[in-house]
């Protein structure tokens, strides 16, 4: 029988100990994802799919949507009296919300935008933190997220979530509603697929250029197997392909990202996708550590990111402490 997102949480308050309020939270999101989905399917009829017109803070051009998506966030979090803050990859500051709110909600509204024109699949990412609304701290490492997820918008919408133990996937239905379709989600140990950049190639460190060589020399390399590359382009797309089949995501840091720490952002990409793959069974690393003890200075931080399969992680762990 079909379980609806709702259900399930309920399950949750009353079986697993999960808070009420953060269970309205999550449903809060949700219903923001489920709005944008709608407005995605249809962009391209509305003529949404261009530029803004201007860069966000991270100093990215903003497309349409990009502002659109941040507004339709915005309008749901508002609306849920528990949530204080939104941090957003599109908001210069942390946007206080007029309420005094325990949790802080920090997102990539849309992840990969720069595959709307062409039709690919997007996500939204998300992490939810318990603040002081008198005195927030938003500057807490991973582990201390209480939940995150992301939605995927692909043939489907998938709503992936963890409270860092177990992960489930929930898919819209007809009526606008997520229910279950994928408990207890596991990311298997091993795998024959990595994705990265490659064309970036020049820019990387040692052990990323030892990691991607051993991959490709395939059988009679030292992985000893053959593999395939895959690059989305969307971080969440390449994300769930990984948590449902396996292998491995790799932004690392490259000498054209080292002043600014990395490509992708800590508080609202990195943690949220790394508090997945571990409770998936998977790994997250930043080559020298792991994600989620990272302390952050800023709510925009960068910081390299390494996630999937635990073989392959551990892998590149490995070549980075050879690498020193
Ligand atoms: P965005 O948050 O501005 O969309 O940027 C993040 C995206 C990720 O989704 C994706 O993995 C990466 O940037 C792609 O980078 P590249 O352009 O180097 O392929
Ligand atoms: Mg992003």
């Amino acid at each position: 029988m079909t379980q609806p997102l709702h259900h399930w949480l309920a399950a949750a308050v009353a079986n697993d100990g999960v808070d009420l309020k953060l269970s309205g939270v999550l449903e809060t999101i949700a219903a923001a994802c489920a709005e944008l989905a709608g407005v995605l399917r249809l962009a391209p009829i509305a003529g949404q799919t261009g530029l803004a017109g201007h860069t966000n803070v991270q100093g990215e051009a903003q497309k349409e949507l990009d502002v659109i998506s941040n507004d339709i966030f915005i309008k749901h979090l508002r609306k849920n009296a528990d949530i204080s803050i939104l941090v957003s990859e599109e908001l210069d500051e942390a946007l206080h919300l007029e309420n005094h709110g325990a949790f802080a909600v920090a997102c990539d509204p849309l992840d990969g935008s720069s595959n709307l024109d062409v039709n690919v699949t997007v996500g939204s990412i998300f992490s939810i933190l318990a603040v002081d609304p008198g005195s927030p701290d938003l500057l807490q490492p991973g582990t201390k997220q209480l939940a995150a997820g992301y939605a995927a918008y692909g043939p489907s919408t998938s709503l992936v979530l963890t409270f860092g133990t177990a992960v489930v996937c929930f898919t819209l239905d007809e009526n606008g509603q997520f229910v279950l379709s994928q408990d207890n989600i596991t990311v298997p140990a091993a795998s024959g697929e990595f994705a990265i950049n490659t064309a970036r190639e020049r820019f990387w460190d040692e052990a990323t250029k030892a990691y991607v060589s051993q991959n490709v020399a395939g059988e009679t390399g030292p992985a000893g197997k053959r593999y395939n590359m895959r690059w989305i382009g969307s971080m969440v797309a390449d994300i769930h392909r990984i948590l449902m089949r396996g292998g491995i995501f790799l932004y690392p840091l490259d000498s054209e990202t080292t002043d600014k720490g990395g490509r992708l952002r800590l508080l609202y990409e990195a943690n949220p996708m790394a508090l997945i793959m571990e409770a998936a069974g998977g790994g997250a690393t930043t080559g020298h550590g792991r994600i989620l003890e990272v302390q952050p200075k800023a709510i925009h931080q960068r910081i390299p990111v390494i996630v999937g399969s635990k073989d392959e992680v551990e892998r590149v762990n490995a070549l980075y402490s050879h690498q020193g």
